[in-house]
């Protein structure tokens, strides 16, 4: 076991009246909301990459981040005694599940077959770990996107070669998934997408893709893996377009190529802002289509056009997301995954404990308001109440299918015009949510 957070103990919940910076004062692991616990409303998961690989450089500067169990070399040796501090660091968070792409919990070797033994021997840790302290991969993905041989993409790379390589990369990583007993696999197009179309056949490139997840579809099935398949929209960054641009974007893309049974949507609020929506409206979109899997939590900053991935704070922005996820009946297999990364700035290792706290305390107190919202009634009725007029009547048959244009054209001859519309009262309903927050 590890011991690199000697002088810090379990994180305990203390109450909204805490002024110990390194307790909940909102997240009771156990406290019951609509009948289930927080616990496992929330399903709160770690990420490998920027909580344990994350150096803090940004394009100006070097790596500032204290890591003192990090000898900063490429062994094996290395990065089974990060394993163990991760699951020390996340066993005291009192977190249930992690995440990681292959190359962040392995180094990558002189060729393919040495990266895979190198994953080998640190999927032989991660389970001892996940053993000693209960655990669990909430996913698991393949990097392909660091790598200079990944500079054209993927799946979507002009060199067939890559295709390949990547084909290998995600099978083996579905393989120490599985074998970690993980509950979800998630495809992020890292660099599956364009930076000119001077040189870019598109078609082609989605038709790989698609081509891509058919075959991941395939080999799940091969495998006997049960997770859910996630598919991550981001619009863009590192290329200045991702065929996975938004939840629109990515539904469309699995309707196109028939892989819609076969995937569901991991969304991510940095990702909506870059692609000019609000995280809900992108968790609506999936919901909608009954394809919200999981989110990875963070969010970005109004006045950087990037992706900084700053860990959530705003309760109103939690709120909001666990609105619309009680709405689509809550996280089946998905978690709340701090996809985020603590600031260049914040540079010791108990930061990683301020961040994660704070973000697990926005997203407590967005479950208990957005439970109080619906627990009040008002919001939901209003909404529904709004579109009473398709309850009865006209709307009825509408929706039911049993009116054309030629019905209704003798309808409204007969009535005139339409009946008065009612006000949104969108400043009303704005003054109600922050009655609860
Ligand atoms: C990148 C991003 C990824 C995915 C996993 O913006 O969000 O870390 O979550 O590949
Ligand atoms: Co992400």
């Amino acid at each position: 076991m590890s011991a690199a957070f000697k002088n810090i103990t379990k994180i305990q919940y203390e109450g909204p009246t805490s002024r110990n910076p390194l307790a909940f004062k909102h997240y009771n692991a156990e406290e019951k909301v609509e009948g289930k616990t927080m616990r496992d409303h929330l399903r709160f998961a770690v990420v490998y990459w920027h909580t344990f690989r994350g150096t803090g450089s940004d394009p100006f500067g070097a790596g500032t981040m204290q890591r003192p169990w990090d000898d900063g070399s490429q062994s094996v040796e290395n990065a089974q005694r990060r394993v163990r501090v991760a699951f020390e660091f996340m066993e005291k968070l009192g977190a249930p599940f992690y995440a990681w792409h292959d190359r962040d919990v392995a180094p990558e070797g002189a060729n393919l077959r040495e990266t895979n033994k190198n994953l080998d021997a640190i999927a032989k840790t991660l389970k001892e770990e996940q053993a000693r302290t209960g655990i669990r991969l909430l996913w698991g993905t393949a990097n392909l996107f660091s790598h200079p041989r990944f500079v054209h993409g993927a799946s979507t790379s002009c060199n067939a070669d890559v295709f390949a390589f990547a084909a290998a990369q995600v099978k083996k990583a579905m393989e120490v998934t599985h074998d970690l007993k993980g509950a979800g696999y998630t495809f992020w197009g890292g660099r599956e997408g364009y930076m000119t179309l001077l040189n870019t056949d598109l078609k082609r490139e989605q038709e790989h893709l698609a081509r891509f997840l058919h075959m991941a579809v395939a080999y799940k099935k091969k495998l006997g893996f049960k997770g859910q398949f996630y598919i991550e929209p981001k619009p863009k960054e590192p290329t200045k377009h991702q065929y996975d641009s938004d939840a629109a974007a990515c539904l469309n893309f699995l309707r196109e190529h028939d892989l819609m049974d076969h995937f569901k949507l991991n969304i991510e609020t940095n990702h909506a802002t870059l692609a000019g929506h609000s995280m809900q409206h992108e968790l609506e979109v999936a919901g909608s289509a009954g394809a919200l899997g999981s989110i990875d939590a963070n969010t970005g900053d109004e006045l950087l056009g990037w992706d900084t991935d700053q860990f959530p704070t705003n309760v109103y922005l939690t709120t909001q997301i666990m609105l619309s996820l009680l709405k689509f009946g809550g996280l089946a297999t998905g978690g709340v995954n701090f996809d985020a990364k603590v600031r260049r700035e914040s540079f010791e290792p108990v930061d990683l404990f301020h961040a994660h706290i704070g973000g697990m305390d926005a997203f407590a107190r967005g479950l208990k308001t957005a439970a109080a919202i619906r627990k009040d009634g008002r919001l939901e009725t209003f909404v529904r109440d709004r579109y009473a007029s398709w309850d009865t009547g006209i709307g009825a048959k509408i929706e039911s299918g049993r009116a054309g244009f030629a019905e209704l054209e003798t309808y409204m001859l007969k009535q005139g015009d339409a009946a008065p519309s009612a006000s949104g009262r969108q400043e009303m309903l704005e003054n109600l949510i922050n009655e609860f927050i």
